[in-house]
């Protein structure tokens, strides 16, 4: 039963160390003592250290280091955003499960979470390269009652929200290079990867892949992206708590998407544009077929980027690699 071992997790978590009795648990929880011990040593199996004290009862000690829902949900703040939660240790991608599940008609706000995938990716096919346990390799299913073309604009929505997380949690100020980079010090601390299941109807699904380096080191990175990657670790050289930061994204990301639902994308662009650190400066932009150089103005309503070449022209970009 997941939501008694919830609740006592959280009872535990929130008894700051005091021991709590096994009768008082009972009680609380309207089951036996024998059931509080069977949910105490579910929760050991999952990593949890609880001593027992005879005749005072259990003190929890520490929490393990996993994204396992119990330790996630147990301060979770949001309505909709992870209430249902799938976790894996490890797969080939959370994206996979996640349209999976998307197709088999989860909830809206479902969340899927692993400690390492094997075949993460990126747009276009790319990689992601996504160490055990370092990072939080996350996917979200949304539905929302909008029509496809918005898509693009909740990977925008997204990265508000990651960018709010990661200064609440650790006090950096990382920047968004567009559309879906988040950097820090000009590296790449999180990638964004939003794909769509839409039919004649509408969007039935919005998947809101998101990859952030929490705690690697350099060498925890593939020799290739080293020069390139960074983790919160690495920036502010503190271990992050990544079941706090899970919580921090899923809450904010709750609210940036009921604002933007709410009410359009006004407010959303201008937090975006106020972290950007592509506007206004000169850039490339690599597309499939050109490759163009000017000044990036800003983003339209619809999240396209607007770029001046030096001809005076101003270009939409809807997809495209940019280099600074
Ligand atoms: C992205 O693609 O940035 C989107 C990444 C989304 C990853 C999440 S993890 C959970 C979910 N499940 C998945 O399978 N995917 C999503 P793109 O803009 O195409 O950038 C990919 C490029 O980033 C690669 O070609 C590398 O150069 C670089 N890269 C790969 N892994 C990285 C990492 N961990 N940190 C920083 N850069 C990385």
């Amino acid at each position: 039963n997941i939501t008694v071992r919830h609740k006592l997790a959280k009872r535990l978590i929130e008894a700051g160390g005091e021991a709590l009795s096994g009768q008082q648990l009972a009680d609380e929880f309207g089951i036996s003592r024998t059931a509080v011990w069977k949910h105490i040593k579910d929760l050991e199996d999952q990593g949890y250290e609880i001593e027992s004290i005879k005749k005072r009862g259990y003190i929890l000690k520490s929490i393990p280091d996993t994204l396992e829902p119990t330790a996630i949900q147990t301060l979770l703040k949001t309505k909709r955003i992870g209430q249902v939660m799938k976790y894996i240790e490890s797969c080939p991608s959370t994206q996979i499960i996640a349209h999976k599940l998307a197709q088999e008609g989860t909830a809206d706000g479902t969340v899927v979470l692993t400690e390492t995938q094997t075949a993460g990716r990126g747009r276009l096919a790319r990689k992601w390269d996504s160490a055990p346990q370092k990072g939080i390799w996350m996917s979200i299913i949304l539905r929302p009652d909008v029509v496809p073309q918005k898509a693009p604009q909740f990977t925008l929505v997204a990265a508000v929200a990651v960018v709010r997380a990661i200064e609440e949690v650790t006090g950096l100020k990382p920047e968004i290079k567009w559309p879906n980079d988040i950097l820090i010090n000009g590296k790449k601390c999180t990638g964004i990867l939003t794909e769509l299941q839409s039919d004649a109807d509408g969007i039935q699904a919005l998947i809101i892949g998101i990859g952030l380096n929490a705690n690697q080191e350099v060498e925890d990175f593939s020799p290739e992206i080293q020069e390139i990657a960074s983790s919160l670790k690495m920036a502010s050289g503190k271990e992050v708590n990544r079941q706090e930061l899970v919580r921090a994204l899923l809450f904010h990301i709750e609210q940036f998407t009921n604002i933007y639902i709410e009410q359009g994308f006004a407010i959303i662009k201008l937090m975006w544009e106020s972290y950007s650190s592509t506007i206004g400066q000169p850039i490339r932009a690599r597309m499939a077929k050109e490759t163009l150089v000017g000044i990036a103005e800003g983003i339209t309503d619809d999240g396209v980027l607007q770029l001046r070449t030096a001809d005076g022209k101003l270009h939409g970009i809807y997809s495209a690699d940019i280099e600074m």
